[in-house]
C-alpha cells in the first residue's frame, strides 16, 4: 500500500511483507542505506564550503584529512553497512576488490550483498550540479556461514532483489524498487525525514528528450549516429529536445518523469562504453523496467548480461520503452 506523506520508515515496514523472504533483513538493509544517504547528503550540501574551510588533500581543524567527496561517500556507505552487520559483502566502484564482511557476532550469516557507485557524476560537484548514489542488492548464492566469493557479485541483473538511487539535487530524493514498482521519497532537510512524494513512478512509453554526450559523435557506431539524426529531423513530433547533465542519476530521473532516452554507447575509443554494468547499469535498468521503461546495450536486455568481471563496462541505452526500441531498430 502506498500513501502520500508516508515516511520512508513507515513505507518500509508496511511493505515488508512484499519483500522476498520477508525476514526483515532486507528492510534493515534499506534502512541503513537511508541513513548513510542522509550523512552523504549533509556532506554534499556543504561541498561549496570546502574551498573556504580547507581544500581536499588538506588537514582540517581537528587534524583529520579533508577527503574528496566520492571517497567520503564510499566510506560512509561501507562503514554504515559494515558496522550494522547488515550485509555479507560489498562491491564498490571506488574499490578494486569486493569487501567481505564477517560480522562480530554472526560469522558470515547475512544473506545480502550490496554493489554501489557511492557518488556518481562526482565531477559535477565542483560546479554545483546534481550527483547521485546508485545501489544494487542481491541475495548471496554461496551458503550462509561462509565468506562471500566473487560469484555472489557476478550475478545477472535479473536476479537483483532491490535497487535504487539517491539524487542530491535541488531536493534530495531516494528512489528505489524491490520488484514491486518504483517509489520516490523526498528528504525534508529540516526534519531529516524522507516522505513518499512520487508513488508508483512510471516512465512514459514515449518521450521527446534524448540524452547523450554528442561531443563523442564521430566515435559513435553508425546506428547511434543515425538515431541522433532521426531525433533532429523536422517532423510532426520532432526535432526532439537534447538534455544531457552528465550525471546518470539526474539524466535518468528527469527522463523517467518527462519521457526520454539516455544513451552511453560504445565508441571507437571505449569499445565497451563507459558505464559499469554492476554499479550503474543494472540498478538503473531494474528501476527503469519496474517503471515500465526499457534498458538495453543496443541489442540485448541489460539485465540478462552475465557479468564476468566486477568492473565490467557496457554500452547503455535506457529510458522510455518505445524510444529504446527505436534506438535498437537503428542498431540492427
Ligand atoms: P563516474 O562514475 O566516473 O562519475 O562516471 C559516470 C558518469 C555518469 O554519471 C554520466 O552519465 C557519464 O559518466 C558522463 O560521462 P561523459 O562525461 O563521458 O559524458
Ligand atoms: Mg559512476
Amino acid at each position: 500500500m502506498t500513501r502520500r506523506n508516508q515516511t520512508l520508515g513507515e513505507f518500509i515496514i508496511e511493505n515488508q511483507k512484499d519483500f522476498p523472504y520477508a525476514s526483515g533483513e532486507l528492510s534493515r538493509l534499506i534502512n541503513s542505506i537511508r541513513l548513510a544517504a542522509k550523512m552523504v547528503n549533509h556532506e554534499v550540501n556543504k561541498a561549496g564550503l570546502v574551498d573556504i574551510t580547507g581544500a581536499a588533500g588538506e588537514t582540517n581543524i581537528q587534524g583529520e584529512d579533508q577527503q574528496k567527496l566520492d571517497v567520503l561517500a564510499n566510506e560512509t556507505f561501507i562503514n554504515t553497512l559494515t558496522n550494522r552487520e547488515i550485509v555479507c559483502g560489498i562491491a564498490s566502484e571506488e574499490n578494486d576488490e569486493f569487501i567481505t564482511i564477517k560480522g562480530q557476532k554472526n560469522d558470515h550469516r547475512n544473506n545480502y550483498v550490496v554493489l554501489m557507485d557511492p557518488l556518481d557524476g562526482s565531477s559535477n560537484i565542483d560546479v554545483n550540479v546534481s550527483v547521485g548514489t546508485i545501489f544494487s542488492i542481491y541475495r548471496r548464492i554461496t551458503p550462509t556461514g561462509t565468506p562471500v566469493t566473487l560469484d555472489d557479485f557476478l550475478q545477472p541483473g535479473n536476479l537483483q532483489v532491490a535497487a535504487g538511487y539517491i539524487i542530491y539535487g535541488t531536493s534530495t530524493m531516494l528512489v528505489y524498487t524491490t520488484g514491486h514498482g518504483v517509489n520516490g521519497f523526498t528528504l525534508n532537510p529540516a526534519l531529516g525525514t524522507y516522505y513518499l512524494s512520487h508513488p508508483n513512478m512510471k516512465f512514459p512509453k514515449d518521450g521527446n528528450i534524448y540524452s547523450v554526450n554528442e561531443g563523442n559523435y564521430i566515435h559513435f557506431p553508425q546506428g547511434i549516429k543515425d538515431y541522433i539524426k532521426y531525433c533532429q529531423e523536422e517532423k510532426e513530433d520532432r526535432p526532439y529536445t537534447s538534455r544531457y547533465i552528465g550525471s546518470l542519476v539526474s539524466d535518468i530521473h528527469r527522463n523517467m518523469i518527462k519521457g526520454g532516452v539516455y544513451m552511453y554507447p560504445n565508441t571507437s575509443k571505449s569499445p565497451n562504453g563507459k558505464l559499469r554494468l554492476l554499479y550503474e547499469c543494472n540498478p538503473m535498468a531494474f528501476i527503469t523496467e519496474q517503471a515500465g521503461g526499457k534498458a538495453s546495450d543496443g541489442y540485448r536486455r541489460i539485465m540478462d548480461i552475465k557479468p564476468t568481471q566486477l568492473h565490467e563496462r557496457t554500452p547503455f541505452i535506457c529510458g522510455s520503452k518505445n524510444m529504446v526500441e527505436k534506438v535498437e531498430s537503428f542498431m540492427k
